[in-house]
């Protein structure tokens, strides 16, 4: 249950069209250059911006990337731009080049797994390395520092949780990975994240600059159609050059490789917490939804885990870091949740921890509850307070809370490989750059529920809102024809037919929660198994946290398909021990079963926060 909602006038803090910050940064800041040396002797790039107006001493703001910090064109670093709340509150900001990376020395390697035997450094040794530095040379400075960043720069910064020099004061990770094996960007419970695998290891092992692969035809989906099976990826354009590409073809399990670099197993073993933290997620994060999450209540279980916190809103991938927050695609909040989130909540915990000015912004976790659209503070995340509903899938591609009575009854479609199910409408455009992969999570789903190949059972017309805060999980009873087969399950919010707010939305098929599932990896992920065709399995998987209301006028709608693609790669449908290395003839059509009987009673597993008194 939430603490409690935040009052109307936060909630609706309009504000005016976001453009993105445009100082002359010489009017706020000092800008200097310089190589910090780390102790193995490789020194990194890095820009340091020490304000000219205010009061010093000033906390260091660090913000560690892959990505380039300098944006020659512009003349400023870009960050700067877009964290105005911040920028103008008095703070040494540092950007630096990681190891390898543009102007950086040293060898890059993709999530530099940490502490691993023989090695003197990893990214920990350099964040601790490059702090230690700046507050021993930067003038002026207050010795308290903070990390934060987005994805990758999420994940460096949570990476200093495991070696935290003195001064580290602050730490936000938004959107890191927490394991690259069961969620995030490079597979999902074992499923390949195919289109973003590849193209994110051309991207990164091209060379030391942001690289984007060259596809010959306009729709990768027809590129990677006519690839075939991955193994033609080294044969046919890599030939071994990228590491990252060669690493999933050599550990197609979850093996040693995956585990050393997954965070979530190191910060387990802490002792404590030993920074405050402050963990940022989307709902429709495109990229690393499962690491906030997991690294979050990782440091619950943690002693000093008050020092632990959760915001999570309507965004996608980053979405919080730029831009006003007001609408995601097509799809409206009715506040500027972006700029509630960098003004309200950042700033102002920086401020807390670095310049121990003001109050903290709120007290463990928050989150905004889509459907509802308001803010709401919790004392726990997920809420304790919710009760745990059955949604079975029933006959007649009905959903109900009640559990099917009938001893026998599957919904059944063919899987073939060859004709995959796209993510998005084609044509599918590359991952980066480009406007289409950052909104495919709120595409209309209308396009696959026709397919046959999709199944989609649906409520009746809801009458109350239901409001689900809490961790979801997909309960299926499946059989395949087949000897392997990829399981996914979506939980949409179907809009009303005439839906007066924005009448192009009337009928919208709003996707709220999805997951994928590779079934040879029902028993163990280390030790993948063959299904027996037929078989009816029981497979639980969770489609992670959520906090959503139905509204009412609302139905709710479960899909249910075995391919998702190029985002992922194709299951071949029959075991063959690696998937990277299959062979046309592997690849086969496969008769899915979905069971609804009383015995094998297929359901989504809801947390139903219950109705007020007066709505009962
Ligand atoms: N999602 C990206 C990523 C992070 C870490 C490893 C690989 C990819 C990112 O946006 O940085």
């Amino acid at each position: 249950m939430g603490l409690f909602t935040l009052s109307a006038g936060a909630q609706a803090a309009a504000a005016p069209a976001w453009k993105p910050w445009h100082p002359d940064f010489r009017r706020w800041f000092r800008r200097e250059t310089v190589y910090i040396p780390m102790r193995d002797g490789v020194k990194l790039y890095t820009e340091i911006f020490i304000p000219v107006r205010g009061q010093g001493p000033f906390p260091i703001l660090l913000n560690r990337t892959p990505y380039g910090v300098t944006d020659d064109a512009q003349g400023y670093c870009r960050e700067l731009r877009y964290d105005r709340a911040l920028a103008r509150d008095g703070y040494i900001f540092v950007f630096q080049d990681i190891r390898g990376r543009f102007r950086s020395g040293g060898h890059f390697v993709m999530n530099r797994p940490p502490r691993t035997a023989g090695q003197r450094v990893d990214e920990s040794t350099d964040a601790y390395d490059t702090i230690q530095w700046l507050v021993r040379h930067v003038p002026d400075n207050n010795g308290r520092a903070g990390i934060f960043g987005v994805s990758y720069g999420g994940w460096l910064s949570a990476m200093t949780l495991l070696d935290p020099p003195p001064a580290l004061k602050a730490v936000s990770e938004q959107a890191s990975p927490g394991d690259m094996f069961l969620g995030d960007d490079f597979h999902h419970n074992g499923a390949f994240r195919l289109s973003y695998g590849f193209e994110y290891a051309a991207m990164m092992e091209t060379n030391k600059t942001n690289f984007h692969f060259h596809f010959s035809r306009y729709d990768t989906f027809e590129w990677y159609w006519k690839l075939g099976p991955l193994a033609n990826v080294n044969r046919l354009y890599l030939q071994g050059s990228l590491p990252t590409w060669n690493h999933f073809v050599e550990h197609p399990n979850y093996d040693a490789f995956w585990k050393t670099q997954a965070i979530w197993r190191y910060l387990q073993r802490l002792r404590r917490v030993p920074v405050p933290t402050l963990n940022v997620a989307g709902w429709w994060d495109q990229e690393d939804f499962y690491g906030p999450q997991k690294i979050y209540a990782t440091l619950e279980r943690l002693p000093g885990h008050r020092r632990n916190f959760l915001v999570v809103g309507p965004w996608n991938h980053g979405g919080w870091s730029a831009g006003t927050g007001d609408q995601l695609g097509p799809i409206r909040f009715q506040s500027a949740t972006g700029e509630y989130f960098r003004r309200h909540i950042e700033a102002p915990w920086f401020a807390y921890w670095l310049k121990r000015q003001g109050r903290l912004p709120f007290p463990k976790a928050m989150a905004f509850q889509t459907g509802a659209n308001r803010w709401h503070l919790y004392a726990h995340w997920p809420p304790r307070r919710v009760s745990a509903r059955r949604l079975y899938l029933r006959s007649g591609m009905r959903l109900a809370f009640r559990p099917p009575r009938g001893a026998g009854g599957y919904d059944s479609y063919i899987s073939n490989p060859h004709d995959p199910v796209p993510y998005y409408p084609r044509p599918i455009r590359p991952t980066y750059p480009g406007p289409k992969w950052p909104i495919w999570l709120v595409r209309d789903q209308r396009f696959a529920n026709l397919r046959p190949d999709v199944l989609s059972w649906e409520t009746p017309v809801l009458r109350r809102p239901l409001a689900i805060s809490g961790e979801i999980h997909a309960h299926l009873f499946a059989s395949t024809s087949g000897s392997d087969s990829d399981w996914v399950v979506k939980l949409i919010d179907v809009y009303p037919q005439n839906y007066r707010p924005q009448p192009k939305l009337g009928g919208y098929e709003l996707m709220i929660a999805d997951e994928i599932f590779r079934g040879r990896f029902l028993h163990s992920f280390r030790h993948p198994q063959p299904l027996v065709p037929g078989h009816i399995y029981n497979f639980v998987f969770s489609l992670h946290g959520n906090d959503h209301v139905f509204l009412p006028g609302h139905r709710i709608m479960v899909q249910v398909q075995s391919t998702l693609f190029p985002l992922y790669d194709r299951n071949p449908q029959k075991f063959v021990a690696n998937i990277f290395l299959a062979r046309p003839g592997d690849f086969i059509s496969a008769r899915q079963k979905i069971w609804r009987a009383r015995s094998h009673a297929s359901y989504i597993e809801l947390p139903v926060v219950p109705a007020k008194p007066s709505q009962r």
